[in-house]
This record gives C-alpha cells, structure tokens and sequence, in this order.
C-alpha cells in the first residue's frame, strides 16, 4: 500500500464490512424468511439460485472473524442487524435473534473495535414483503417497531449507526431494474419505493433521537456519472443520472428536496401527501456515510421511454464485477459532497472495494489487484481531506467473501478468502498488505 496511518489526522478509522444476510447463515437462531429468500428461489434471479440460509455461518463462526478483523489492526467493525432475524415476521421479537447480536457487541468491544451498526441492509421480512414491502408506507413504520426493539437491546453501545445501507438499490435496482429483491420493474412501485425508503430514514432518525442516541446517520451509495462524450445530450442524460443514482437521497436528507428531473418521472406515481414527509426525511444527521465503487458512461437512449438513458461500457481496468476502477471518482464524491451538501459534516468512507476471482494457491491468496486498488482509493480519500474533506474513517467491502446477491457466492469482494465447501478462512495478501499500512508506528 502506498500509504501509512500517519499520513491521516489522529483518529482516522480503518475498518472493515459486512452485511447480517451475506455472512451470517440466516438458517440458524429462529430468523425469518426475507425476500431475498424467495427472490432467490426463483429461478433465473440469483446465480446457481443461491441464497444465504449458510453463508459464511459467521453465526457460530463470528469470534474467529472478529478476531482477525482485531489482528489486522483495524479499528471499527461495520455490520448490520437482520431485521428478519430480529423479528421473524416483521412484528415480534425474536429472543434468540436479540441474543446473538447482543452477544456479537460485546464480542466486538472485548476486541477492542468500535462497533458501526447498520439497521436495514435489505432483510426484509417476507411478512412484510407481502403486504406490498417498501412500497406500501405501512413497512416504514413496522421499520419504526424495529428500531426500536434492535435499539433498546444493543443501541447503548454502538459507535455510530446508519439508519439505512444504500437506498438506490433497495428502490431503484430492485424495484426499476429488477436486479434485486423484489425483482420489480415498474416506475410506479419505484417511485414510491424510492420515497417511502428515504422517509425509513426519516423515521428511524426520529426513534433513535427519542432515545438520546448520537452518531445517527445513513449509507449513500454514489455512482458516477461520466457523460460519454462532450455533447449536450450525453451532458443531459449523465446529469439525469446523477440525480436518479446520488441527488434523489442526499438532497432529501440534507436539503428536505427532491431533484425536479427526477420528479418530472415519477410524480404521477408519487404518493400522495409526500411533500409533507420532506421535514422528517430531512432532519439534521451527525455523519454521511459515502460507498463508492465505480463509474458509468452515460448517454442518452432518445428512443427510450423516461428516464432514456443507458450506459457504455468504459475502457478502464475492470473488476470481476466487470465495474470500471476508477479512484477519482471517490475524491470527486467526497470534495463535491462536503462543497455541496454536508458542509463539515464527518464523511466515512463505509464501503469501497473489488471483487476478484481470488483462488487459494499453496495455502494462500495473492491478490496485487486489490492492494493497488484498496491503496489508490485510501489515497484518493487523503487528497479529499486534504482539500478540505471531513472524511473520519475508511471501510473495506468486505472482511469476507460473502453472498453477494444475484451473484452468488461467484464475486469475491473479501480481504479474507472462505472457502464455500469447507468455510475455512483464509487471509489475502492484500489484508497483510493493509495491515503492515495501518500499524502504528
Ligand atoms: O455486496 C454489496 C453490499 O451489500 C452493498 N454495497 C455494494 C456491495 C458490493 O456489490
């Protein structure tokens, strides 16, 4: 890595993340079905229609996972909390699911990480899938009830807390694009998705405020937008895009208003008496959460329907997610965000990282790659700050190889190799190259 813990100011957080239903095992403790579940028992949705009922069974496995997390020096832990373990069916708590998480934060203070805990990173319960999920307004306060019960069991000691991870994909890729659970794609289930998920953070914020919790924030992904070319049309349609992908969510939470090109889709398909719910999607935050991977070369698509847009595939370095690396794009994120909207606001870096087609070769796991692009992108942050940036901490995506998603368990994004057969761990050279970086001297 071409960076030391010195270079950042005292107090710059390295950790690493993960999410309750890409490492967990979702099959043990009494947690529920989630619409992940069964979007991933549809065929043709998820790869090998795999599904998270295993996992990394991080479940039993957990102590050994934080505790290389603790060996490699780092400083925080971001994971998230299953609601549908928590409450099985969306409505009543779990014991066993409140246990282990309250056992998984002493586990992670014993080991002396803060822990940064993520309240929705996309379990819904199928309970609440049924009734219509993140498009009925009903689910945002059954996420309300949740908050509360996850809260008064382990809230008092949390480092910080997001409210939700990355609502473009809960609404957008899920809903619009039909990527993700619940595989829609329909403009008016994506608009009110995309209102009724901003306003899950509106109402989680109030319930953590009720409580006197401080370090409250959300997990924004941003995508770049490159116009393909220098015409007005590419400018138009990447301007568009950023909009739909970035501005929808951090202009709601921190300005309490939507994009007026983006309104000019969906408003026939908001809901009603939306307006009214700005004032609480918008109330103050203590910090941003910023997850960048990529960029995307956009164009304009005028045979297209709304939003007639479509991306070109770029000629930088791909992953194996085939995402273009590209490190400029989180300084770009960073200056821009604190220019534009959070002011000095703290800024974490919650999720950056690249899959890759790792493979164990004489018990170990040489991955240059990921050290070149882990270190580019830290730099990238520290050229943020020092242009004036209040950007607090860095997360790696992932600690583990994980389920991710409609791919599987095919991308490998961890700093830790598992081997799906046996569950084994095994520690990449880029974990060690990160670990030599951000020992104190
Ligand atoms: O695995 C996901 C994670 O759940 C959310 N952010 C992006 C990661 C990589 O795709």
């Amino acid at each position: 890595m071409q960076f030391r813990r010195s270079d950042f100011p005292e107090g710059f957080l390295f950790g690493a993340a993960t999410a309750a239903y890409q490492i967990e095992g979702h099959k043990f403790g009494g947690a529920g079905s989630t619409h992940w579940d069964t979007f991933a028992a549809t065929p043709g949705n998820v790869i090998r229609a795999e599904d998270g009922a295993l996992a990394c069974d991080h479940y039993h496995r957990f102590g050994e996972d934080l505790d290389l997390l603790q060996e490699a020096g780092m400083d925080a832990y971001r994971f998230s909390t299953s609601w549908a373990r928590v409450m099985p069916d969306g409505k009543t708590p779990n014991p066993k699911g409140l246990d282990f998480y309250d056992m998984l934060t002493d586990a992670i203070l014993e080991r002396g990480l803060k822990p940064f805990q993520t309240l929705y990173h996309w379990e819904l319960p199928s309970a609440l899938a049924d009734q219509g999920g993140w498009t009925n307004r009903d689910t945002v306060h059954r996420f309300g009830e949740f908050v509360d019960v996850i809260t008064n069991k382990i809230g008092d000691r949390m480092d910080s807390i997001a409210t939700v991870n990355e609502p473009w994909c809960v609404a957008f890729l899920s809903h619009f694009l039909g990527h993700h659970a619940p595989g829609l794609r329909d403009i008016r289930a994506t608009a009110r998705a995309m209102h009724h998920i901003n306003l899950a953070h509106g109402e989680a914020m109030t319930r953590l405020r009720d409580k006197g919790m401080k370090n409250c924030g959300i997990v924004l992904n941003f995508d770049h937008a490159t116009p393909l070319d220098d015409t007005q049309e590419s400018a138009a349609a990447a301007n568009l895009q950023d909009a739909i992908s970035n501005r929808w969510f951090v202009e709601a939470i921190t300005k309490g208003t939507y994009p007026t090109e983006v309104l000019a889709g969906f408003a026939p398909h908001m809901p009603d008496g939306w307006q009214d719910d700005m004032e609480q999607i918008s109330q103050p935050i203590d910090f941003l959460g910023v997850n960048y991977y990529t960029r995307h070369r956009i164009t304009s698509d005028p045979d297209a329907p709304w939003p007639g847009v479509r991306d070109v595939p770029g000629d930088l370095p791909l992953t194996q997610m085939d995402w273009e690396i590209y490190p400029q794009g989180l300084y770009d994120f960073l200056t821009r965000l604190s220019r534009e909207y959070v002011g000095d606001l703290p800024l974490y870096v919650t999720e950056n990282g690249m899959a890759w087609d790792d493979k164990v070769e004489n018990g170990a796991v040489f991955d240059p790659e990921r050290t070149k692009f882990v270190s580019d992108h830290i730099l990238a942050a520290k050229r943020a700050i020092a242009d004036g940036a209040n950007v607090k901490g860095f997360f790696y995506w992932s600690l583990l190889d994980n389920y991710e998603w409609a791919f599987g368990y095919e991308k490998r994004f961890g700093m830790i190799h598992v081997d799906f057969d046996t569950l084994k761990r095994t520690p990449k050279a880029s974990y060690y190259a990160l670990k030599a970086a951000i020992a104190r001297e």
